[in-house]
């Protein structure tokens, strides 16, 4: 019995806290639900989520749900695995801001891009377009191997993974690339491969 137990489901953002749960290398445990059967909307896990969504991370005796949320939360928790900054750290604003950039404004768009644009009489959105985040992405990380400083934190992590969703998953990203050179560069990571590897053996069909 461990510590970690993660509520994940394949397809699903889980497959990014199984990542940071890799990178981490602390023993956890992982609990599949299957969605077709909608196990996430019974009771059992509404105990634990009560949004019934997916991903959720139980450490001890909390519980974190929110993708970023609990990868920010796992790099805190374990300072030893050297994914975060350290809170004094000038880079701190950057870490910040690409750990909110990639669930809120990139995945806003991508996803807004993915179900179709929305036609209103406005002639301005609550948030940023496709060809935006990517211009923007590239900027940040055009010519490095990491987001923010020089070694992998949980920045990379998150827009990485935002990145190959918006790439691969459902590719509604333009192709530019300074992205494919970064994400190709990040997909090298053994724990990446390992997610990967991970889920192929977990999933249900
Ligand atoms: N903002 C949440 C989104 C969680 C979410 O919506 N997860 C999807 C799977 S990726 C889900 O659970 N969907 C269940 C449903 O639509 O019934 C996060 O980042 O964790």
């Amino acid at each position: 019995m461990t510590d970690l137990l993660l509520y994940h489901a394949i397809p699903s953002r889980g497959t990014i806290v199984r990542w940071m749960l890799e990178e981490v290398g602390e023993p956890y445990e992982i609990k599949i639900l299957n969605m077709e059967a909608g196990e996430h909307k019974q009771s059992e896990y509404l105990n634990v989520n009560p949004m019934g969504r997916v991903p959720a991370l139980r450490h001890g005796d909390k519980v974190v749900t929110e993708t970023a949320a609990i990868c920010t939360y796992l790099a805190d928790a374990f300072p030893g695995a050297n994914l975060s900054v350290p809170v004094d750290s000038p880079l701190r604003a950057d870490y910040y801001r690409w750990l909110f950039f990639g669930p809120v404004s990139a995945e806003t768009a991508l996803m807004w891009a993915a179900l179709g644009d929305v036609k209103t009489d406005i002639d301005y959105k609550p948030f940023a377009t496709v060809e935006d985040v990517a211009e923007t992405l590239r900027g940040a990380v055009s010519g490095k191997d990491f987001i923010v400083g020089d070694h992998f934190t949980t920045a990379d992590l998150i827009i990485g993974g935002t990145i190959f969703w918006g790439l691969e998953l459902v590719p509604v990203l333009p192709k530019l690339p300074e992205l494919v050179d970064y994400w190709s560069k990040i997909a090298e990571r053994p724990a990446w491969k390992r997610t990967l590897e991970g889920n192929e053996k977990d999933k249900l069909v």
